[in-house]
């Protein structure tokens, strides 16, 4: 694997990439040259055939304490608005595979956005969320306001964001934000992580692939368009090996081998 500053990546299961954000110091706050990082890494992972879903993780004490103020603070409107800023913060959203978000400790601002862009996020007891925003004179800027709406509904939302008040692990996983909250010990929460992406990885990719962008059209699309949609993959999976191969097998009592075509 190539060498990262602030990232590291890695393949710890058969399927699985794990990327984890390593700028320790800042409590993996997000910048930049974090982000060209993270998306190259995604990127490769994802064109990668041999890997089936991906991890992304921080630090037991930080999964990322939001975007970092200290590269912010004295950017104008003009700096921002002319250089897209964030514009390039948000490609983990266009990947093909699965990303699960195994978060530990502190995902604030855009910390929680980033966890948000992924597909599954399982905590950890110790994490705490929020978007802060609002006590540095801004609002989220990562998506936080929309897709926690999704999540969570407006006045919760609404709630978090005026008051940038945290959420714990508990509350997240009651609002359904996080899919569960694994129980304590250093690195569980990515050792679950990985377990459910090799799983995840050991299914046909193909049908993987569709049931992301089927999910994924229902936040984009009204029921009747989200329905029809999902109707057409289901029809179009009959045109792969796969779907011969795992109905035959269910029929024949012995267990299905994937080819992913
Ligand atoms: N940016 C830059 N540096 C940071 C950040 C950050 N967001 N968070 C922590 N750090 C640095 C601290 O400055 C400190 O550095 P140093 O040792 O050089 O002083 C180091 O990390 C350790 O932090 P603390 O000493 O503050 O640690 P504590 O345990 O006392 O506190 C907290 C931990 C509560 C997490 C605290 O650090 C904090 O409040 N951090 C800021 C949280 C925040 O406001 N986040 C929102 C940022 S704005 C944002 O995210 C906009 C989103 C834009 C969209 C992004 C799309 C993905």
């Amino acid at each position: 694997n190539k060498e990262y500053e602030h990232i590291l990546v890695s393949r710890p299961a058969e399927g699985v990439g794990l990327i984890t954000l390593n700028r320790p110091k800042a409590l993996n706050a997000l910048s930049s040259p974090l982000f060209k990082e993270l998306n190259e890494a995604a990127e490769e992972l994802d064109k990668d055939e041999s890997i089936g879903a991906l991890v992304l993780t921080g630090s037991e004490r930080a999964f990322a304490a939001g975007a970092d103020i200290k590269e912010m603070k004295d950017k104008t409107f003009v700096d921002v608005y002319r250089n897209r800023f964030l514009e390039d913060w948000t490609k983990i959203t266009a990947l093909r595979k699965p990303i699960i978000a195994a978060v530990s400790g502190y995902a604030l601002g855009g910390g929680c956005e980033l966890a948000l862009m992924c597909d599954i996020i399982l905590a950890s007891p110790t994490a705490v969320f929020g978007q802060p925003e609002i006590n540095l004179g801004v609002i989220p800027g990562g998506g936080g306001t929309q897709r926690l709406v999704h999540a969570i509904g407006k006045s919760r939302t609404m709630e978090l964001t005026l008051t940038g008040r945290n959420f714990s692990a508990v509350e997240a996983e009651s609002w359904g934000v996080v899919s569960r909250v694994v129980s304590e010990g250093e690195g569980k929460v990515v050792e679950e992580a990985v377990k459910m992406a090799a799983l995840i990885a050991s299914k046909s990719q193909v049908a993987v692939q569709a049931g992301k962008e089927a999910v994924n059209a229902a936040y984009e699309m009204t029921l009747a368009e989200g329905l029809r949609f999902e109707r057409r993959l289901f029809h179009g999976l009959f045109a792969t090996q796969d779907q011969k191969e795992g109905m035959s097998a269910f029929a024949e009592k012995r267990k299905s081998t994937w080819n992913h075509s």
